[in-house]
């Protein structure tokens, strides 16, 4: 009977703890999923992976703790982009292109895996598994790579949506022209 009340207690709180954090959830509250992502098995509508063998140019991106070393991209419609990033920083980092609705929904879904133990702040876990064509998670020390290929969008930007870090700056906006 102890045991089954502490099982409730811990269950509220983690209800609590997530529904706490979103202060963007007039519309997608209990949405964590790939729906509303605009995508189909291809990309999503502001662009796509590209091969990094036909890369226009190559960007290098370091991560520290919290922030790019790039303030912001100037890129056009169609063009493909190499990004080689390396996390410098002691915790675990995030480099995704996404509109802004989906980095504050991605918030969530790493929220949730920081809060069920799947990931910690210092170590993505298998968070492999959680790369998408448009986001790199790194651990500290990591490097990697990822090329997109951009489409005209007015509201991308560039990201880590490890908890807090957008909050504190960890973004940067995507002009595409
Ligand atoms: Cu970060």
């Amino acid at each position: 009977m102890k045991l089954l009340f502490k099982i409730i207690l811990l269950t509220l709180s983690v209800s609590a703890c997530a529904a706490g954090t979103d202060d963007h959830s007039h519309d997608h509250e209990h949405d964590h999923g790939e729906a509303k992502h605009d995508t189909d098995h291809h990309g999503y509508v502001f662009g796509e992976e590209g091969n990094s063998e036909n890369a226009d140019r190559t960007i290098e991106i370091i991560m520290t703790d919290n922030k790019y070393d790039l303030p912001a991209l100037e890129t056009k419609a169609g063009e493909t982009i190499r990004f080689k990033i390396k996390n410098e920083g002691q915790q675990i980092h995030e480099f995704t292109i996404a509109t802004t609705d989906m980095h504050i929904q991605h918030q969530d879904e790493m929220l949730n895996h920081i809060s069920s133990g799947h990931m910690s702040m210092t170590d993505k876990g298998h968070g492999g598994d959680h790369d998408h064509a448009n986001s790199l998670l790194l651990n500290p020390g990591e490097a990697g790579e990822l090329t997109w290929t951009f489409a005209k969008s007015d509201d991308l930007e560039f990201a880590c949506n490890v908890p807090g870090h957008y909050q504190s700056g960890m973004v940067g906006s995507i002009k595409v022209l």
